[in-house]
């Protein structure tokens, strides 16, 4: 099985009819650019207001193989943020906080004829997930948004969240996945990646960095977003300010480290994640210092020190990862990430590492700004 668009078009009316929407569906069509869910955007007339529009979503069961879980943990998560929000008085708290949409079971998600999971979420209006960055301020908005998720997570009280996909960010792992990939090589590309596999195998040990330290118990398990790219937080269209964060299939337990790293990856590079074009890729250290400043504010005060002394290496451990993820499903025939090109997925690659090679060359001025932020 693999997860390339499906060819089919779903009927997005039949799937709205699956939920307790009480409007009268219009059209639908495709959105964002996320690499795993297929997403839609529908409009409806909702007594005779219109549009008002839905996020209807295809849950990637490929990549999620416990959908049921999955959904009961958004909506253990969304519920105690809306609580939060509203006991906060906060005037817009359905917009702040992604909400599920009950199907006519009351379950939070649906399942259709073919056998498919669907959800649906409330859009979030006048907000953006940006794929690129454009100024500081956003980095500084997503970065605090992110960090408020995490000291929001924290106060969820009762049983661990489920492990949507085990070992998500074990790097280690992860590394052996790729020598696995490498060793089947099943689509005969391996030949060709020398280089990329050679660098990946010369950064060994950064691989088991945070994994040790978290199994030394110096590093703590915390309930954590895991998939922090700048396009999964909606920041508002006027005043650029983090609303929403979204994309909540792997908040589940994970570590501070590895949200900061991957808005290291996705908010402080020149190019977006896929650009061929490496000779203008760079870390941005006014971007840097931004989301330093930013996720800071929010978390400071719960980060302990060897989590605070780590922020700066986070962002090339999950770049360096990401790379590794990249690689590896380029050797296996494209079967995890979305792509519009034979290529993405080496392109992808080929952008993360010399990110990584970036990072490097900065991350002795990352580790300053980062004490000099936390004071
Ligand atoms: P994926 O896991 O495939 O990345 P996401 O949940 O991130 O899927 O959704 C893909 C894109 O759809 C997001 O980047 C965002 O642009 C848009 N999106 C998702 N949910 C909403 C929402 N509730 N309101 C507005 N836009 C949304
Ligand atoms: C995927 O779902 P999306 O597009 O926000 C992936 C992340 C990767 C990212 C790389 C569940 O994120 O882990 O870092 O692509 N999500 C999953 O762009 O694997
Ligand atoms: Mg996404």
């Amino acid at each position: 099985m693999n997860n390339q668009p499906n060819s089919t078009a779903p009927n997005l009316r039949e799937i709205a009819a699956l939920f307790d929407i009480r409007a009268d569906f219009i059209d639908g069509m495709p959105y964002g650019s996320g690499h795993i869910n297929d997403t839609y955007c529908a409009s409806f007339n909702q007594a005779g207001r219109f549009p008002v529009r839905y996020i209807l979503q295809r849950i990637n069961t490929n990549v999620f193989r416990t959908p049921v879980k999955l959904m009961e943990n958004i909506a253990r998560v969304t519920r105690h943020s809306l609580e939060r929000l509203i006991e906060d008085g906060n005037p817009e708290a359905y917009r702040r906080t992604l909400t599920c949409i009950l199907a006519n079971d009351g379950q939070p998600y649906a399942i259709d004829a073919l056998g498919n999971y669907w959800r649906v979420y409330p859009f979030i209006e006048r907000a953006t997930g940006h794929d690129e960055i454009q100024n500081n301020d956003q980095a500084y908005q997503a970065a605090m948004a992110f960090g408020n998720f995490q000291k929001l997570t924290a106060g969820l009280g009762g049983e661990r969240l489920h492990e949507t996909i085990p070992d998500f960010h074990n790097t280690p792992k992860r590394l052996e996945a790729l020598k696995a990939a490498i060793e089947a090589d099943s689509h005969n590309r391996a030949a060709g990646f020398k280089a990329e596999i050679d660098f990946v195998l010369s950064r060994t040990a950064d691989c088991s960095r945070i994994t040790d330290l978290i199994a030394a118990g110096i590093i703590p398990e915390r309930v954590t977003h895991n998939d922090t790219k700048l396009n999964n937080v909606l920041l508002d269209d006027v005043t650029s300010e983090g609303v929403c964060v979204i994309d909540l299939d792997t908040t589940m337990p994970g570590s501070a480290l590895y949200d900061f790293g991957d808005m290291v990856r996705t908010a402080t590079p020149t190019t977006r994640e896929d650009a061929t074009d490496l000779s203008k890729l760079d870390l941005r250290m006014d971007r840097f210092e931004s989301l330093a400043s930013g996720y800071l504010v929010a978390a400071q005060s719960f980060l302990n020190t060897a989590e605070i002394e780590n922020l700066a290496f986070s962002g090339k451990l999950l770049t360096l990862e990401c790379g590794i993820r990249f690689l590896t499903d380029y050797l296996q025939g494209d079967v995890y990430f979305k792509i519009k090109r034979p290529e993405h997925n080496i392109d992808r690659c080929r952008n993360q590492f010399a990110f990584v090679a970036a990072i490097e060359k900065h991350l002795p001025e990352m580790e300053k700004v980062v004490a000099s932020r936390a004071g």
